[in-house]
C-alpha cells in the first residue's frame, strides 16, 4: 500500500495539534439570539441549548462555541457586547414554619449576567 506524501502528513498531525477551546456562555434568553446571529456572522459555529439556572429557576440559554485559541478573545468580545446584565425579581420561598409563626415574604432584586462564561480545552475536535 503507497504511503501518503509526507506533506500531507505533516498537515494532518499539524491540524490535530491545533489548540482549540469551547467557550460555555450562559445567557439571558433575550440575549441568545442577539449573540447567535453575530456569531454566524462572524462564521463561527455556534450551538444554542436551553438551559435554566439552579437559583432564579428561570428559562436562560447556553451557547456553545468551539474555536481556535486565538479566536478566544474575539467570540468573548461578541458575548460582552450582545448579553447585557438585568435586574430581576425574586420572591423568595417562604420557610417551613410552626404554628403560630408568621412570613412576610420581601422581594429580592438579584443582578443577571449578561454572560457567564466558561473556555474549556477540547482534547480533541473531529467533523466526521
Ligand atoms: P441562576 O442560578 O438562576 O442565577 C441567577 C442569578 O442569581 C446569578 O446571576 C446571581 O446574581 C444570583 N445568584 C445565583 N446563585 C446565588 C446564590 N447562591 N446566592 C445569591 N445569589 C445568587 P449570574 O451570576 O449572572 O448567573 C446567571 C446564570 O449563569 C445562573 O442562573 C446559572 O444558570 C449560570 N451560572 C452562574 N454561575 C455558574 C457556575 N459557577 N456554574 C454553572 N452555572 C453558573
Amino acid at each position: 500500500m503507497a504511503h501518503p506524501p509526507i506533506v500531507h502528513v505533516v498537515v494532518q498531525w499539524w491540524a490535530r495539534l491545533r489548540l482549540v477551546k469551547l467557550v460555555v456562555a450562559i445567557v439571558h434568553n433575550e440575549d441568545a439570539g442577539a449573540l447567535v446571529d453575530a456569531l454566524l456572522a462572524r462564521e463561527y459555529r455556534a450551538t444554542r441549548l436551553h438551559s435554566s439556572g439552579g437559583f432564579l429557576k428561570q428559562s436562560n440559554a447556553t451557547v456553545m462555541v468551539g474555536v481556535e485559541d486565538d479566536q478566544v478573545d474575539l467570540v468573548l468580545g461578541l458575548v460582552n457586547e450582545t448579553c447585557h446584565p438585568r435586574t430581576q425579581i425574586v420572591n423568595p420561598m417562604p420557610p417551613i414554619m410552626e404554628p403560630g409563626e408568621f412570613f412576610m415574604p420581601y422581594p429580592l432584586e438579584v443582578e443577571v449576567g449578561g454572560a457567564t462564561v466558561f473556555v474549556l480545552p477540547v482534547e480533541r475536535f473531529e467533523r466526521l
